[in-house]
């Protein structure tokens, strides 16, 4: 049993630093005060991050929970402070992010009353979170939040919310809880047996690896058995770069053959949702596995041949052991088709990589970029056509580093996952690719950036245009409305503005140079980069 005492918001920090919070991720109002104050006379203190927009906030108590896998802390005053991190909220509902998000409220002693920001904002959270509460006495703070970290932090993570009327926030006196442990459950070992048999039995198997395998602890276990078992590997979200760029059996690029031609497709944790042909591969013809990191997870919308919901590391052990055991072993021809199919997308590249176009290709800032990141580089999209260039491109060295919006495809998550990242990998190259539309949600929070000293490379690419969006809509109607954005718009100005430094590029020989400076630079550093508006990503999905 743990003992407390002093007021509500002493306890909360008391219990958020005993899961490990090292940072709360905020924006002031009166209804939080003894969040704070708890967090400054804490024993060390714990770091205040005061940014200037609730998703912000919240978005970076994401990034953390993504980046350290265990739940970021969020702290939002009541009302409109609840309602601007609801996009965020939900954003890590869709990505299974561990996150503890609390609110602000008004006081229960005169609630209905009509007191200034007098919302039940549990409601309006309760479909994106794994609990929704309120907290309505002082002895229950603690044991309530020490539930939410566990929850958020336990398979299939995700974000939990809670807020804490201010009279009892404030109020003053003794409180004890009993600390929680994560759960978790290994996976039906017959389960696994059957997915090993199915693999044994598979001529092309395939198996993809996504985000909840890095949040999951299990990327070695990962690699070790798909380098066991000899398997082709697509590796999506935070599960790129469990195998490392040029591994043999990384076939990514390969994807359209790959997921064409197998007759077996084993996806781990990650939906199968648009991203993977909502789990129909060459046309139905492949069989389809699901192992997700709870029984829950698993999908319902396609028929699998197999599935397994538990820890993923002892599915993947469990695995490797039982595919020994039935003699699985991957035709090399297959593996091969893919390697020489991966070889020849990668071809294909300087031709995008090395455009000298006028205006600038966007992919060609890529190209620019690719040979100075450095391994442990933190790589963060926020926009559209010009961050999908960056998924095809950039391949990450280690896994839990490629931040993208996932499933949810919030635009505005950017500077929240800059500042988390800075914070958590202090000495890795942090780099933000913004398109110049999405850079409007979040930009202001470069102040945030400047205010905390937190160095930060963002790279726009500015074609003045909501890219994503008038392309396909010139598709359809064969005219456009409510795409355009001002052209060439000094986005790096901005940034000087708040404090931070940048350039505009125009022509393609300069985008190194101004990388190369950016990189050098202490501070947060935009380059701004104009390209062209005629080009358009080479979707093949639209996600619905
Ligand atoms: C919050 C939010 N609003 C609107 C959208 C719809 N949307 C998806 S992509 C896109 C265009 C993004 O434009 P930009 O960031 O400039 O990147 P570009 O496609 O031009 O490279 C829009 C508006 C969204 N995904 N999220």
């Amino acid at each position: 049993m743990t003992e407390l005492s002093g007021h509500g918001g002493a306890h909360a920090v008391a219990v958020a630093r005993a899961h490990g919070v090292q940072t709360m991720f905020t924006l002031s109002g009166g209804h939080v005060f003894p969040l704070y104050d708890g967090a400054v006379t804490a024993e060390p203190a714990m770091r205040l991050l005061d940014v200037r927009h609730e998703q912000t906030a919240v978005f970076a108590a994401e990034a953390t929970g993504k980046l350290s896998r265990r739940p970021g802390l969020a702290v939002i005053t009541a009302g409109p402070g609840v309602t601007n991190g609801v996009s965020a909220i939900a954003t890590a509902h869709f990505n299974g992010s561990p996150m503890v998000v609390l609110g602000g409220r008004a006081p229960d002693y005169r609630w209905g009353a009509g007191l200034l920001q007098e919302l039940d904002q549990p409601p309006l959270v309760q479909t994106i979170t794994k609990r929704a509460d309120t907290v309505h006495t002082l002895d229950k703070i603690a044991p309530a939040v020490d539930d939410a970290f566990r929850l958020a932090g336990s398979p299939h993570r995700g974000p939990v919310f809670l807020d804490v009327p201010m009279d009892h926030l404030f109020n003053n006196g003794p409180a004890s809880y009993e600390p929680g442990a994560v759960e978790r459950t290994p996976p039906d070992p017959d389960a696994v047996d059957g997915i090993a048999r199915l693999l044994a039995g598979a001529e092309r198997p395939v198996l993809v690896l996504g985000s909840d395998v890095w949040l999951d602890g299990a990327e070695v276990a990962a690699r070790a058995a798909a380098e066991e078992l000899g398997l082709p590997v697509i590796a999506n979200g935070q599960g790129r770069g469990v195998l490392p760029p040029r591994h043999p059996l990384l076939v990514t690029r390969a994807r359209k053959v790959a997921f064409g031609e197998s007759d077996l497709v084993i996806v781990v944790g990650t939906p199968l949702d648009f991203r993977l042909g909502f789990g129909e591969f060459g046309g139905g013809a492949a069989r389809v596995v699901h192992v997700m990191d709870a029984a829950d997870q698993v999908a319902g919308h396609v028929e699998l041949a197999g599935s397994a919901g538990g820890d993923l590391t002892a599915f993947f052990t469990g695995l490797a052991d039982a595919a020994g055991r039935h003699g699985a072993a991957v035709d090399t021809s297959w593996s091969t088709r893919l390697s020489e199919a991966t070889a020849a997308a990668v071809a294909a590249d300087p031709e995008v990589l090395g455009a000298d176009s006028d205006p600038i290709h966007p992919g060609r800032i890529y190209g620019e970029l690719l040979p100075l990141l450095e391994d442990d580089a933190v790589v963060i999209g926020d926009g559209g056509d010009f961050v999908s260039y960056a998924g095809k491109y950039v391949e990450p060295a280690r896994p839990g580093n490629w931040l993208d919006p996932g499933p949810y495809g919030c635009l505005g998550t950017g500077l929240g996952y800059a500042i988390a990242a800075r914070l958590e990998r202090p000495s890795s190259q942090v780099v933000l690719l913004l398109g110049d539309g999405a850079a409007g949600f979040s930009l202001m929070d470069v102040d945030t950036l400047v205010r905390h000293k937190l160095p930060v490379v963002m790279i726009c690419g500015n074609n003045g245009i909501w890219g994503l969006e008038k392309h396909p809509m010139q598709f359809l109607y064969g005219y456009d409305v409510a795409a355009e954005l001002a052209p060439r718009t000094r986005y790096d100005e901005v940034v000087k503005a708040l404090g931070g430094d940048g350039e505009m590029v125009t022509s393609p020989s300069e985008i190194g140079p101004a990388l190369r400076r950016a990189f050098a630079s202490e501070v947060p550093y935009m380059v701004n980069v104009v390209t062209d508006p005629a080009n358009a990503y080479p979707r093949s999905t639209t996600g619905v």
